[in-house]
């Protein structure tokens, strides 16, 4: 039959334009990357086109006998890559795969500790607005007042007091690792399951820059598409214990059809995050963080707990300019061409939607090579676009070197865009 003709559909038109603003704009949330072109095949393959309810070889529909392979193999790579018995890869985005875990462990009304959302955790995370929070008993643990890292004692004297049936590590806005090896000890202590949301991550974990958690945690969740560079996406690890009732959970318990071209786009990105090449980009991604922390330590910008050892800062910007906003900062440095989030900074007086800090990561402009060098080149962007924010003259002209910038340092030369 003749297909319709895509040039007539203006979202192919939309897609070219944000295609344009990819390339030619900064790309530095923290969650963002770019994913390679394998990945992004794999995705938009003849897969999309298969139902697939149910695991490899036991499906509830005919005609799996490829995909049921494809499945397995991404499987096989993501235990392989994180030293998990097993693997389930079907969660179609990180809160599920959270959701997976809960449901396979947890009755409703049961106690979690989980860090609060406004010193850096998820909303999955036990926030009162997410099904986690309505769901579940969550008991929220944060950093400390002094040097902002997470508070163990605190956390420690929650476990013994409410004797939570999990406990939830990971964060989406915490810029120092996490040493998963005490978190098992204080389970251990309170008879606590511990899962590891390692959605931010994941990549580091990969590539070496970052402890594994695997070793010490019953489940490690994570998405597939932030430092780990894969499709959008999300994964459940777990020890062989659990892993009937997290299959169960995922399905028939909260999903139907998996993406199977999203499950074989994780295989290939999985399969790249074991190369050695990727060792040396997750490392470059932790130089670049540090070094755009000290860049911008020294155009006085107070650095949430002081610097960063991952992929993220986290920016207080009250030391910068007292008047300036999260929110403000974010649409000032939209206008420049850069792109980042607004975010609470810990014990923040300003609302969520106004917010004192802005948190920066460097996974996607590592991606396309850039180095220490253009960390401090940002720096100076970021700070000469907050600085003229009013002056359309001094905004145009760091978008101008924004777009120099980013001609130099294309996601996909390969592809011509
Ligand atoms: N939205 C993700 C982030 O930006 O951290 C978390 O789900």
């Amino acid at each position: 039959m003749p297909w319709p003709n895509s040039a007539d559909d203006p979202v192919f038109e939309m897609i070219a334009r944000e295609e344009k603003r990819q390339n030619s704009t900064l790309q530095l949330i923290a969650s963002e990357n770019f994913a390679s072109p394998a990945v992004m095949a794999a995705t938009g393959s003849v897969l999309t086109n298969k139902y697939s309810e149910g695991y490899p070889y036991k499906r509830y529909y005919g005609g799996n006998m490829v995909i049921d392979e494809v499945e397995d193999e991404a499987r096989r790579r993501v235990c392989v890559l994180f030293g998990a018995a097993h693997a389930n890869v079907q969660p179609h985005a990180g809160a599920i795969a959270n959701m997976g875990v809960y449901q396979a462990v947890l009755q409703p009304g049961d106690t979690v500790l989980g860090m609060s959302l406004d010193h850096g955790g998820h909303l999955t995370h036990g926030s009162p607005v997410n099904f986690s929070g309505r769901q579940y008993r969550f008991v929220s643990y944060g950093v400390t007042a002094s040097d902002e890292r997470i508070d163990l004692d605190d956390m420690a004297a929650k476990a013994h007091a409410e004797k939570p049936k999990l406990i939830v590590a990971g964060a989406t806005a915490y810029p120092r690792i996490i040493n998963p090896q005490p978190l098992r000890e204080l389970a251990d202590e309170v008879g606590a399951l511990l899962m590891f949301d390692a959605a931010h991550i994941a990549g580091l974990i990969a590539g070496g820059v970052h402890p594994n958690p695997m070793p010490y945690v019953d489940f490690l969740t994570f998405t597939t598409h932030k430092t780990l560079r894969g499709p959008r996406g999300g994964c459940i690890l777990c020890t062989a214990e659990h892993s009937a009732a997290v299959d169960k959970a995922m399905f028939p318990g909260i999903q139907g059809g998996p993406l199977e071209n999203t499950i074989a786009a994780k295989a290939v990105a999985f399969a790249e995050a074991a190369t050695p090449q990727f060792q040396d980009y997750a490392a470059a991604i932790v130089a670049n963080s540090a070094a755009l922390a000290a860049a911008l330590s020294a155009h006085g910008f107070r650095l949430v707990s002081g610097g960063s050892d991952n992929h993220l800062l986290l920016i207080d910007l009250r030391t910068f300019d007292a008047d300036l906003t999260g929110k403000e900062a974010q649409a000032v440095l939209d206008e420049a061409g850069i792109s980042l989030n607004k975010n609470t900074i810990p014990d923040d007086l300003r609302s969520p939607f106004v917010t004192s800090g802005v948190r920066i990561g460097t996974p996607a402009v590592t991606t396309q090579g850039m180095g220490v060098a253009e960390m401090e080149t940002i720096a100076d962007l970021i700070v000469r676009a907050l600085r003229g924010r009013g002056d359309h003259s001094a905004i145009a002209s760091v978008k101008a070197a924004v777009v120099e910038l980013c001609d130099r340092f294309r996601p996909y030369p390969e592809l011509g865009v």
